[in-house]
């Protein structure tokens, strides 16, 4: 029986990605180091000193760890002012109402994002009443494709993993689903998420009925 729903954020309740970029590239830009969209598509789903070692890795300069964590938190301070754009028309189409369905059907329903900033996301989305539980990226020692996130947010809801469904729009976050032993729903396709148990292009075509099956 269904007893618990978890959402990645970026690519399922919004589009954080762009913002993301922007921060990097006003980063990259400073540093003389070749960045665009396309390689930001490297950095979906990866943690912020990650992401960071993947850019610099296209220039020719060594960076102390000390120098990598101060252009960390210039990136960080950054993308937090690009958040404060962040609007509830931000929400992916059909979001809201998935959520509110899901609660009326008294299925419980937590955030398994990599972002220490998800918090904030969905206060700006407005939709933070809507969560039971927001998993805390910051206490996670290891990345999707591990299972951590995804268990941590199970646990947080009190739901067993094997009553749980994951959401995701990345291959990473399938892999991580299915190893914390959940079924998992891909936004996407057979091409884009392989493993994944179910597709829609959106999540407006999800129901707590159609997720039950
Ligand atoms: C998101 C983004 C990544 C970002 C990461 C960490 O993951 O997809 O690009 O680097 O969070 O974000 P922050 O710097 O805010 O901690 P997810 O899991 O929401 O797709
Ligand atoms: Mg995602």
């Amino acid at each position: 029986v269904l007893g618990g729903v978890l959402f990645d954020l970026d690519g399922v309740i919004t589009d954080t990605a762009e913002l993301h970029y922007q921060a990097w590239k006003e980063l990259a830009d400073e540093l003389g180091i070749p960045f665009d969209r396309e390689y930001n598509e490297k950095l979906k789903g990866v943690d912020r000193m990650a992401s960071l070692k993947l850019i610099l890795q296209n220039g020719d300069r060594k960076f102390s760890l000390e120098d990598m964590q101060r252009l960390a938190d210039r990136k960080n301070e950054r993308y937090r002012e690009l958040l404060l754009t962040l609007t509830p028309e931000a929400l992916l189409p059909g979001v809201r109402k998935l959520l509110k369905a899901l609660r009326r059907d008294g299925i419980r329903i937590a955030l398994a994002s990599a972002s220490r900033n998800a918090a904030t996301v969905l206060d700006r989305l407005g939709v933070t009443d809507l969560f039971d539980f927001v998993a805390d990226a910051g206490a996670v020692a290891l990345q999707k494709p591990d299972a951590e996130i995804f268990l941590n947010a199970a646990e947080g809801l009190g739901v067993h993993p094997l009553r749980c469904i994951g959401i995701e729009d990345a291959e990473a976050g399938v892999v991580a689903i299915h190893r914390a032993g959940m079924q998992a729903v891909g936004i996407g396709t057979e091409e884009t998420l392989p493993d994944a148990d179910h597709h829609v292009s959106s999540p407006a075509e999800l129901n707590p009925a159609l997720l039950r099956e």
